[in-house]
C-alpha cells in the first residue's frame, strides 16, 4: 500500500531532520487551521523530535490559533499543544520549515513572511499545486490520499516511527474531517482506516468526538446567509450568492445542502474579502469545471487577490476593500461564461418567491 516515492522522501526527509538536528524547526500549518492541520503538524513533531533524538528545537506554529472543532478535538484526546505565534522569537537563517496541508504561502496568513526566511521548505500536503510546491525541496503530495493526515501516518510507517493513541486518533479525526465522514474516501484512505484501527484505536469514538454543535454566531450566520442569499439557475444548474461577517464555509455548506449547486459566499472582513465558493459533484466530475483554475481565479482579472483550493472547494481573498455588488455580479458573470463553454445554453433565471 505504499505511494510511489514516499518511501524514498522519507529517507531524504529523514537526511534533512540529521542535517538540521540542531537547529530549530518550525512545523506549521494554514491559519485557523483545522483538524487535519493540526493533527498533521503534532503528529510531525512526534516524528522530528524522535529522529533527532529531541535536540532539535521544534516549535509549532498555526497563525491565528486552530478552529474551535480542533481545540475541541485535542481536549476530548488530552493532546497539550504549544503554538507560539510569535515566529520572531525563535525563527532563525538556518531554520528548517516543515509546512502541512497547505500549498500556499498566503494562507500562513501573518506569518508568511516566514517563507523567505527560513533555510529549507518540506511540504506535506494534499492541495492543489501552490506556491509552496516551488519552494520546497521535499514535497509529499499525493493524489491518492484524501487529507494531509494519511500522508503524515505513512510517513511514520516509512520511519519506523510508532505514533501514541491520542496522535492516531488525532490523524483518523483528520482524515474523517477531510473525507466528509469517509464520503471523498479513496481506496487508499480505507486502507490506513484499517491500519489505524489495528492500533487499536476506535473508529466511532472518533467519529463521536466530530459531532459539532455550531455555536449561536454560526448558526445566525448561516441564517442571515440563506436569508441574503440570491439563487439563480441556468438549465439544471442552480447557483447561490451570498454574503456574511463570518463562518463563510459553514454558510456555504449550508446553501449547498438546500440545493444550490455552485455557492459563493462572499466574507466582508477589516481588511480582507474573502471568497469561499463549493460545487457539487455535478459540476466537477459531470461538467468537468475546477472552480479555482476556471472561475476563482479569473477574478484575478477584476480584483487583485489570490486563491486555492479543489475542484469542488476554493477561497479567493481580496485586500482592502471593495464594491460587494460588483464582486457578486463578476462571480455570476464568470460562472455563466464557463457554464457556456461546457455547453449550458439556457438563459439566467433569479429564483425568487
Ligand atoms: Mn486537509
Amino acid at each position: 500500500m505504499q505511494l510511489k516515492n514516499l518511501e524514498e522522501k522519507a529517507v531524504s526527509l529523514k537526511k534533512i531532520l540529521d542535517k538540521y538536528s540542531r537547529n530549530t524547526i518550525i512545523i506549521a500549518t494554514h491559519r485557523n487551521a483545522d483538524i487535519d492541520g493540526v493533527a498533521s503538524i503534532i503528529a510531525l513533531k512526534e516524528i522530528v523530535e524522535k529522529i533527532t533524538n529531541g535536540k532539535a528545537s521544534v516549535q509549532l506554529l498555526v497563525p491565528e490559533k486552530p478552529n474551535l472543532l480542533s481545540r475541541n478535538i485535542l481536549l476530548k484526546l488530552n493532546i497539550e499543544i504549544q503554538i507560539n505565534e510569535n515566529v520572531n522569537e525563535y525563527i532563525k537563517d538556518n531554520s528548517l520549515l516543515i509546512v502541512a496541508d497547505t500549498s500556499n504561502s498566503n494562507q500562513l496568513g501573518p506569518s508568511s513572511w516566514i517563507i523567505d526566511h527560513v533555510e529549507e521548505i518540506v511540504l506535506v500536503d494534499h492541495h492543489s499545486i501552490g506556491d509552496l510546491d516551488g519552494k520546497a525541496s521535499i514535497v509529499f503530495k499525493y493524489a491518492e490520499v484524501s487529507s494531509t493526515s494519511e500522508i503524515v501516518y505513512l510517513i511514520s510507517r516509512a520511519l519506523n516511527q510508532h505514533l501514541s493513541k491520542p496522535l492516531l486518533k488525532a490523524l483518523l479525526a483528520g482524515i474523517i474531517l477531510d473525507t466528509r465522514h469517509l464520503l471523498l474516501a479513496k481506496p487508499l484512505t480505507f486502507r490506513i482506516i484499517a491500519d489505524i484501527l489495528s492500533e487499536g484505536v476506535e473508529y466511532r469514538e472518533v467519529a463521536n468526538m466530530m459531532k459539532f454543535e455550531p455555536s449561536i454566531s454560526e448558526r445566525i450566520a448561516r441564517i442571515k446567509a440563506t436569508l441574503r442569499a440570491k439563487y439563480y439557475r441556468v438549465n439544471d444548474v442552480v447557483i447561490a450568492i451570498t454574503r456574511v461577517g463570518a463562518h463563510e464555509s459553514s454558510a456555504a455548506r449550508i446553501i449547498q445542502e438546500i440545493g444550490a449547486d455552485i455557492v459563493y459566499v462572499i466574507g466582508d472582513h477589516d481588511e480582507e474579502v474573502r471568497v469561499i465558493a463549493r460545487a457539487s459533484h455535478v459540476i466537477t466530475e459531470k461538467l468537468g469545471i475546477h472552480l479555482v483554475n476556471d472561475i476563482l481565479l479569473k477574478l484575478g482579472n477584476y480584483f487583485k487577490g489570490s486563491g486555492g483550493g479543489h475542484p469542488g472547494a476554493g477561497g479567493y481573498t481580496i485586500k482592502g476593500k471593495v464594491d460587494l455588488n460588483k464582486l457578486a455580479s463578476v462571480l455570476l458573470n464568470i460562472t455563466v461564461d464557463v457554464l457556456k463553454l461546457k455547453g449550458l445554453s439556457g438563459e439566467v433565471v433569479e429564483v425568487k418567491d
